[in-house]
């Protein structure tokens, strides 16, 4: 093999230092406690309840698609107006946080108290309650921030839409869309891209750096 100049000297050390890089930006993010490299999946609502208010029309496939195509739920009369539960289910194990994709309207009284709840498993409460306003409200990415070790038990995540005062006949729930969205860290290989984009990076300048070594010789 014939002596190295000094620039094909520097173009490995650079190559080696780009790969060194790489690595620690990989390693590093995803030790980092709240930013680790992954991906967020949408999932579809798998079962409904309607426990309180009066079902009227829609299915699950209303609920997957932005079409005007609604869940609608009328308010239960004299009584907490509706409960309706959302289960999700086969949400992966290793999810480190979840949020949630609406779009629904409730035609009703704006003074009545109407709740997006998520049932903690640990303590066995439905908790961190949003307010639904009385029109159409669009929550896209609206994250919930939830260590999910509290509220994916074995795959099951349950949600609800609550009316906790008492019901009017003439007030409804419609639910255009509604998924839940689960952020999958990358070390379990599932979303991963983000993390193939940065192994490639580490990989390549050493794929280099040997191929044109070997091609020297
Ligand atoms: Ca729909």
């Amino acid at each position: 093999m014939s002596q190295m100049s000094r620039r094909e000297k520097a173009l490995i050390y650079f190559c080696l230092l780009l790969s060194l890089a790489c690595a620690m930006i990989v390693i590093g993010a995803k030790a980092s406690e709240g930013d680790y490299i992954g991906s967020w999946t949408n999932y579809n609502v798998s079962d409904i309840h309607v426990i309180k208010g009066t079902y009227v029309s829609g299915d699950l496939t209303s609920l997957e698609f932005d079409d005007v195509d609604y869940y609608l739920v009328n308010e239960d009369i004299g009584i907490e107006g509706f409960d309706v539960r959302f289960n999700f289910t086969n949400i992966p194990n290793n999810t480190i946080s979840l949020s949630h994709r609406i779009l629904c309207e409730y035609e009703g009284n704006p003074a009545h108290d109407v709740n997006i709840e998520v049932f903690n498993f640990t303590n066995d409460m439905w908790v961190n309650s949003i307010h639904v306003p009385e029109h159409s409200l669009r929550w896209d990415n609206n994250s919930m921030s939830l260590n999910s070790i509290d509220f994916n038990n074995d795959g099951d995540v349950w949600l609800r839409i609550v009316h906790y005062t008492s019901g009017v006949e003439t007030h409804y729930l419609n639910v255009d869309y509604f998924q839940l969205k689960a952020f999958i860290p990358v070390n379990t290989g599932e979303g991963g891209l983000i993390w193939w984009i940065g192994a490639i990076f580490i990989f390549v300048p050493i794929l280099l750096i040997l191929y044109y070594v070997l091609r020297r010789k």
